[in-house]
């Protein structure tokens, strides 16, 4: 039988059971912009856009921005920028998502990004660049970064985030153009802050006298962003087609929970994505630390053990009990004794949904995937409850354990080639200057020195013990004596 690619002619192809737009696509517009238009934004935000598109909200269509490759651009264009998102749980649902009308990519056309950004139709600015994307480093924005130094000698060809948003900024004053808000949608911190240093910064140097304007007409706001999401491999392509009868080759997977949380911060329209599930909220910050420090590190402690065990995704590294309970325990004893959640949220179950979530064996996620630019991952992760455990002198035995358990990853991974990190070049040198034995190095790379962590020998000697003993043992057998200890 011949498959049909998937397109707006072949909507009518597709298997009655595939959930599908019922609005025109020509009728849309794209009053969101987006930075990163990858996976995770393609079954997350997209998917509340799409919801709005179907509720007859005919605005909140999306223009997305590529910033490094032109990939997602290149698949999408194909096929109308239309995809399938796959939602994968006890049973199967498809939906083809129609929210996205195009992709600007930042290096092939600046000017363009530029204009649309600085167009008065433009409302919302939303962001999944990944930590990577901001620039940090030990919390402040590297200035030293040679694509940070681009901006800050020149707006002609920007390449951050926060030099598109300053240069099209410098736009909208001139224009008096309508108010912006610009959203963070990463798994970061005080993300609309971070955003709103990046572009002052960069405005500081290029037009001063745009900051007032931008402080009267801009909103940056923060959100707290949830959706498993893997990436897209061929085994989901495939299904993907033979299931729904139609070719799409940029599928998307995702489980069935979402979430989606939003500080109530907005500078002119605001979008009604509370209509399509999402919560706006006046404090964002007990959200984003209950995600952070629960479901991210424990995503981040699972991928540090189950590789080093031998496992390729995390729902096999939670079939190992010994690291089922770490886990579980690290976030329960650990963590949860030193981070307020949010009235309405119980920290207890708010763990077991989390590891029940990660227990879903059709949703494959790789280890790798999240060990992923680790380095930067770890910072807000583990750091900040490890610092305050030790100020309030409550237990970070196993977050010590995590720790040692990371910086044997990045050895392991490193060695094996595997590395995915902004610093693994960092990392490989280390290794082979015969650093292995010290893991103040691995950590002061991290950034830990920012942290109390770093400097309290006592806790230091603790990563270093483990980190010993998990080189001698193996990971699973140095989580078992620890847990029997
Ligand atoms: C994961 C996250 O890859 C990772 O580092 O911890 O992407 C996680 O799957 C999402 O934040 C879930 O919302």
């Amino acid at each position: 039988m011949k498959i049909n690619p998937l397109n707006k002619s072949a909507l009518a192809n597709l298997c009655a059971s595939v959930e599908k737009p019922n609005y025109e696509l020509s009728e849309t517009s794209s009053a969101i912009i987006h930075f990163g238009a990858g996976n995770f934004h393609r079954a997350h935000q997209a998917v509340y856009c799409d919801t709005l598109l179907n509720k007859g909200e005919s605005q909140w269509g999306i223009t997305g921005v590529s910033l490094r490759s032109s990939t997602m651009r290149d698949n999408l264009a194909s096929q109308d920028y239309l995809y399938t998102l796959a939602i994968l749980g006890e049973e199967t649902r498809y939906r083809v998502i129609g929210a996205i009308k195009n992709i600007l990519v930042g290096p092939e056309t600046p000017q363009a990004v530029i204009d649309k950004l600085a167009q008065s139709h433009t409302e919302l600015v939303t962001t999944t660049i990944t930590e990577k994307g901001y620039y940090l480093a030990e919390g402040a924005i590297d200035q030293s970064h040679p694509d940070i130094v681009n901006d800050i000698n020149s707006l002609a060809i920007p390449v951050t985030v926060y030099g598109f948003i300053a240069a099209a900024l410098i736009k909208r004053a001139k224009d008096s153009a309508a108010p912006l808000t610009v959203l963070c949608c990463d798994n970061m911190h005080a993300g609309g802050q971070r955003l709103k240093d990046g572009v002052k910064l960069i405005l500081g140097v290029h037009s001063k006298e745009t900051l007032p304007w931008v402080e009267k007409n801009v909103a940056f706001s923060s959100s707290m962003v949830d959706r498993v999401t893997p990436s897209t491999d061929q085994t989901l392509i495939d299904t993907v087609a033979q299931d729904t009868g139609v070719y799409d080759n940029a599928p998307v997977s995702a489980e069935p929970f979402t979430q989606w949380i939003i500080e109530d911060n907005f500078a002119g329209q605001k979008p009604p994505f509370d209509k399509a599930g999402a919560l706006f909220v006046n404090d964002i910050a007990p959200f984003e630390k209950v995600k952070l420090r629960f479901l991210n590190a424990g995503h981040t402690i699972l991928s540090a053990l189950g590789y080093l065990a031998g496992d390729k995704y995390i729902h096999e590294a939670l079939l190992r009990s010994p690291l089922a309970q770490f886990t579980e325990q690290a976030l329960k004893l650990n963590v949860l004794p030193v981070t307020s959640v949010p009235s309405d949220v119980n920290g207890e179950t708010y763990i077991d949904d989390v590891l029940q979530r990660f227990r879903n064996s059709h949703l494959p996620y790789g280890v790798l995937q999240v060990g992923t630019d680790s380095s930067q991952k770890i910072q807000q992760r583990l750091f900040p409850s490890i610092d305050d455990a030790l100020s309030n002198e409550s237990d970070c035995s196993y977050l010590a354990f995590a720790l040692a358990a990371w910086v044997c990853f990045v050895q392991k991974a490193s060695d094996s080639q595997q590395l995915n990190d902004p610093l693994a070049l960092n990392f490989a040198q280390y290794i082979e200057q015969g650093a292995n034995n010290d893991v103040y190095d691995f950590l002061n790379l991290a950034g830990a020195s920012k942290y109390s962590l770093f400097t309290d020998n006592t806790f230091m000697a603790s990563v270093n013990e483990y980190y010993h003993c998990i080189n001698r043992v193996g990971a699973e057998q140095a989580v078992s004596d620890f847990l029997t200890d």
